[in-house]
Formats: structure tokens, C-alpha cells, sequence
């Protein structure tokens, strides 16, 4: 998997991409990761690459000029064509969720732009970025975070990232639901005893308490995440017993485009 990342501040991915899961990814070749700094691809002397929106108001909006010459220059004059998703961080993009990262694991290149300023001129987003995500209801200073949130949880997805190939089988999300509860020794801490069928090792008892944790808890922190989940008779069954009842769709969030 490659990673284009256009950003006028390159020196911000130092620290994420140099640690950890995303840095035995790139060690290992996985992963690679280009930075282009978009300056570098504005064309007049000083390198400007933002200006005074037309119509007036404050703040600055980013040039289309040094974004399209930049991902012309990495994708070749018709972008759109590569077949690369060419992907606008934004807070008016689409909501980035862990579907639309496993969507992505599956691509062999992905170019992301980090917006910045108060603004990306309009005509990046309508004539050369494919895709714009946003990765929740906040305002960030620009896309370079969001990116690389959006690689960290990419990357993670791909075969061989993490050390126990099952690792994210059944992390948060990646069911539908919240992850059941996780311990570790000693098996009494300052009082507190792990449940005990995990010191059980019946495998199927463990296999179950986990499954109705892992139901209990998202009932009670994200019931919305219940509607969209794939639930076995036998979930039903568990979630009734707590009080859910599936009719309840106060409980939904408003279904996105
Ligand atoms: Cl992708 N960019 C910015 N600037 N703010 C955000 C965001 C992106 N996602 C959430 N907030």
C-alpha cells in the first residue's frame, strides 16, 4: 500500500509515522508513505500557495494552481484517470468510519490532501479530489491530523500489520459493535478480582461472557451502533433480557448518505 500525502507541513507526520505499527509497517515494506510538500509546487518565486477569498470575509483560501500541479505531478496529467483515490481531508467531507477504512485497505495507492486555512478553493474539490472525508464533528487547524488518522487506521487493516494476525478481528468497530472488556494479571488487583471465567479456560463459556459484554456495553454506550450490527438469534435474545427492544428507534442516529 502507498500513501501520497500532500500538506504544507510535512514536519507533523515526523512523530506518527516514525513509531510503532505504522513504522514496522514501512520497515517492513507494507507500507510506504510519500510526503510532498505543496509549496514546492506553487510556481511563483515566493511559493505562495493561499490567497484573499474572492467576495471578501476573513481568512485565507488555499490556490487550486500548486494542488493540481502537485498531484498532476505524482498521478500524471489526468489524475482522475489513475484510478488513485485522490481524497480531501475536510470537515465537510464524508464521515471517515472503520468501513470506509477497510473499503480502503483494499487499494494499492490512496493520495490524500491535507486542507488547510479557512479554505480549499472550490474547484479542488469539484474537478480533481475524488473522495473528501472528514473524521468527526470538530474543527481541526487543517487534514494533516486527520490523515493521519486515516492511515493509522488503514494501515492497522492490512495483512500482516499487526504481530497476532487475528488483531483486529474484534476490536471496537470492526463487528459493529464496542469491544468486550480486556484484563491481564495479577488476578486480583488491590482488591478487584478479574471476572472469573476467564481464569475458566473453557473456551466457550469465555467466548460467550465476551460476546454479551461486548452487547451490554455498546447498549449502553452506542445503542445506535446496535441497529447496524449483525445480531444472531441469540443476541436478540441477550439484548432483550437487558431491556433493549429493536422497535426502539429513538435509539438510531440519522442514517448518513
Ligand atoms: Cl479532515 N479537517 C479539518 N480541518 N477539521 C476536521 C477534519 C478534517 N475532520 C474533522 N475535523
Amino acid at each position: 500500500m502507498h500513501f501520497d500525502i500532500l500538506t504544507l507541513f510535512p514536519g507533523m507526520f515526523a512523530g506518527p509515522l516514525s513509531e510503532s505499527i505504522i513504522q514496522r509497517a514501512q520497515a517492513t515494506g507494507l507500507v510506504s508513505i510519500a510526503l510532498h510538500n505543496i509549496r514546492d509546487h506553487a510556481a511563483d518565486k515566493h511559493h505562495v500557495t493561499d490567497d484573499y477569498p474572492y467576495g471578501g470575509g476573513g481568512g485565507m483560501v488555499m490556490k487550486p494552481g500548486p494542488l493540481f500541479a502537485a498531484v498532476e505531478a505524482i498521478l500524471g496529467p489526468e489524475p482522475r484517470a489513475s484510478g488513485v483515490p485522490i481524497i480531501l481531508l475536510t470537515p465537510q467531507g464524508r464521515q471517515f468510519a472503520q468501513g470506509v477504512a477497510q473499503d480502503l485497505a483494499d487499494r494499492e495507492r490512496i493520495l490524500l490532501i491535507c486542507g488547510r486555512y479557512e479554505g480549499v478553493d472550490e474547484r479542488v474539490r469539484e474537478y480533481l479530489a475524488t473522495d473528501e472525508l472528514s473524521i468527526g464533528d470538530y474543527v481541526l487547524s487543517g487534514g494533516e491530523l486527520a490523515a493521519m488518522v486515516v492511515v493509522d487506521a488503514v494501515t492497522r487493516l492490512l495483512p500482516g500489520a499487526l504481530g497476532d494476525p487475528t488483531g483486529a478481528l474484534d476490536d471496537s468497530h470492526a463487528t459493529g459493535l464496542l469491544e468486550y472488556p480486556h484484563y491481564t494479571r495479577p488476578p486480583e488487583f488491590r482488591g478487584w478480582r478479574v471476572p472469573e471465567v476467564l481464569l475458566s479456560g473453557n473456551h466457550g463459556e469465555i467466548a460467550r461472557w465476551r460476546r454479551q459484554e461486548a452487547l451490554r456495553r455498546t447498549l449502553a454506550r452506542r445503542p445506535d451502533l446496535l441497529a447496524r450490527a449483525s445480531l444472531t438469534a441469540k443476541d436478540r435474545e441477550f439484548l432483550r433480557s437487558l431491556g433493549y427492544r429493536e422497535q426502539d428507534k429513538d435509539m438510531e442516529m440519522p442514517a448518513r448518505e
